[in-house]
């Protein structure tokens, strides 16, 4: 039986403060805003926030690209609002995460400033410096043949100092050398900087790129076409990884009651995440393994063409609810977050038809696994992804950006575009990161102000919280009878046993399992259609008689020979 935590038992909100909610008419979200939407949050029902970074920051990257870690980006408000925001959700029972980048600073972070103001600065070592190299010709060229994550090199020649930095996301990300005691005591005290007024925990952003190989060798050649290669091999998990983590454990987290969860890149495998979640290991409460969201990727990149297979979710999903319990382990359960396109648009369907049934299916799946749940600010309301009828020029960030202009000077000028739009459309982070659409007033009553930082999805009319809260059968009703659901039956549901009903049985558009508590004295089945036809599931007697625990679009029988499922419903069934 898994011991029973706070932090396991959480359902987690992910608020992107840019896109929540505009208090001061200015066109971006803010602190306030978030205040004055905690009651709406609360009903809910969910349990905790995380909030997407809100230090100061030239947001070169959204915030991911911190400035000074104790002061709050002033449009968003400032270190008092956010303590007000604490004490409302602590008032609410709701525990409050921050996104905890430190991977790398932003250039502009007072650290770097001294850093690279001389070879001999003291805190040259807190990053990671390097000499150029030559080629015969004497043309410069950067330490090693790393590409950015971002594109390009990840290598930033720095006139100031004559050196190269490293930058594995955008040069105005230097990366942290994470070898220095000194800096790892840096951001520790800022890290207790939050938890002393009342912060519960930490996302902490690309947690296992921390340690790179001492040595930064070149990578391997995956991409002939590229200059640059994916160094993940020599930057992801490395050696030293798992020492920094526990250090920051005993150092920072044990003091507190605090809850981590560490967003793992490119490290996927089973035995490699176990080792940052396994109880015995105490290191991180949980990880985001990348693959949920990676699943449509394209093979060679993520805007290559790729679908979304429901084989490929039944995979991942098996993977990580049978692994947790093996190492004794625990993990995060979601499907969007704000790199990423909404799950209903890739994995499901946003055409009117389904959208509702769709959106609500993919609640059931997510509420009903073992794990700590996460979702993304409008999920709740089953927002979708850009419409088809934008261009390019409404999508903001930086590695869409990036990676279109990189296209169109492989390509030429003036070529067509509309396959590596189709793909945007699907997979760029833009998608998640649209404004909230709160009611069917201009902006979807996001902002007064006439022009958004973002434009808001055209569809906000028709889909808005305003318009669901009172509607029995809408999205949003939904979730909040399905996360009281998760929460009564915990035993069930968070902390049960998960068992996958082979795809000869279920048909191959549906996604059955059985979830069971510890003692085998509860069980309920979830069917999930993901297609838009009608399916049938045999049972061949084994569930028959049970009780819908979760209606779908009706109320069908569990019969002897099974039972229908309409398109894109979802339905669980219980022997209680
Ligand atoms: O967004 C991605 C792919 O499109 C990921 O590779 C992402 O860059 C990676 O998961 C790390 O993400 C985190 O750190 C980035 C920041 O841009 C992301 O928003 C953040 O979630 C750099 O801080």
């Amino acid at each position: 039986q898994p011991s029973h935590e706070w932090w396991k038992e959480a359902i987690v909100y992910q608020i992107y403060p840019a896109s929540f909610l505009d208090s001061n008419g200015d066109g971006l979200g803010d602190i306030p805003g978030i205040v004055s939407k905690l009651d709406y949050i609360q009903s809910l029902g969910v349990s905790a926030l995380w909030l997407s970074p809100i230090f100061k920051s030239p947001q070169h990257d959204m915030g991911y690209d911190i400035s000074d870690y104790r002061t709050i980006h002033a449009p968003y408000g400032s270190v008092e609002d956010v303590e007000e925001m604490i004490q409302g959700c602590h008032q609410r029972d709701i525990k409050v995460l921050l996104d905890l980048v430190v991977n790398h600073t932003s250039h502009e972070h007072e650290w770097f400033q001294e850093s690279r103001s001389s070879k001999a600065s003291p805190k040259r070592d807190w990053y990671i410096w390097r000499d150029a190299k030559y080629d015969s010709d004497g043309t410069r060229k950067p330490p090693n043949n790393w590409a950015s994550i971002f594109g390009g090199s990840a290598w930033t020649w720095d006139e100031v100092s004559s050196q190269y930095y490293l930058s594995l996301f955008l040069p105005e990300q230097p990366d942290l050398n994470w070898t220095s005691k000194e800096m790892r005591e840096a951001t520790y005290a800022d890290m207790e900087f939050w938890l002393d007024r009342g912060v519960d925990g930490f996302r902490i952003d690309s947690m296992n790129l921390m340690s790179k190989h001492p040595e930064l060798p070149d990578a391997p050649v995956v991409d002939p076409e590229s200059e640059f290669q994916s160094g993940s091999l020599y930057y992801a998990s490395g050696p030293k990884m798992h020492d920094y983590i526990r250090e920051m454990r005993l150092k920072v987290f044990d003091k507190y009651d605090c809850m981590t969860v560490g967003e793992l890149g490119f490290t996927k495998d089973e035995n490699s995440v176990a080792q940052y979640v396994a109880r015995d290991r105490h290191e991180l409460n949980m990880v985001f393994t990348g693959d949920i969201v990676d699943l449509d990727f394209g093979s060679q990149h993520k805007y290559g063409p790729g679908d979304f297979q429901l084989s490929k979710l039944r995979d991942i999903t098996n993977m990580w609810q049978r692994a947790m319990p093996k190492c004794d382990g625990w993990n995060a359960v979601y499907m969007d977050n704000h790199d990423s396109g909404r799950s209903l648009s890739r994995y499901a369907s946003d055409h009117p038809q389904h959208r509702k049934a769709a959106a609500k299916m993919l609640a059931t799946y997510l509420s009903t696994l073992s794990g700590t749940l996460f979702l993304l600010q409008g999920q709740e309301i089953g927002m979708a992804n850009i419409p088809e009828s934008w261009g390019i020029e409404e999508y903001i960030d930086v590695e869409a950006q990036n990676y279109y202009k990189a296209m169109i000077k492989q390509r030429g000028e003036g070529s067509d575009m509309s396959d590596v739009l189709k793909e945007m459309r699907h997979k760029a982070r833009d998608n998640g990161r649209l404004p909230m659409q709160w009611d069917s007033s201009k902006h979807g009553g996001f902002t007064n102000h006439e022009k958004p930082w973002m434009r808001v999805n055209d569809d906000y009319i028709d889909w808005n919280a305003k318009s669901q809260e009172n509607d029995d059968q809408s999205i949003l009703s939904h979730w909040k009878r399905i996360l009281q659901l998760r929460k009564d039956e915990k035993d069930v549901f968070v902390y049960g046993r998960y068992e996958m009903i082979d795809v000869d049985v279920s048909g191959k558009d549906v996604f059955a399992y059985t979830m069971t508590k510890w003692d085998g004295a509860k069980r309920a089945i979830v069917l999930l259609n993901f297609s838009t036809e009608s399916q049938t599931f045999y049972c061949e007697g084994k569930y028959e008689g049970w009780r819908q625990l979760l209606a779908g679009h009706g109320g069908m029988k569990m019969g002897a020979s099974g039972v229908k499922l309409g398109p894109y419903e979802g339905v669980i069934y219980c022997n209680w």
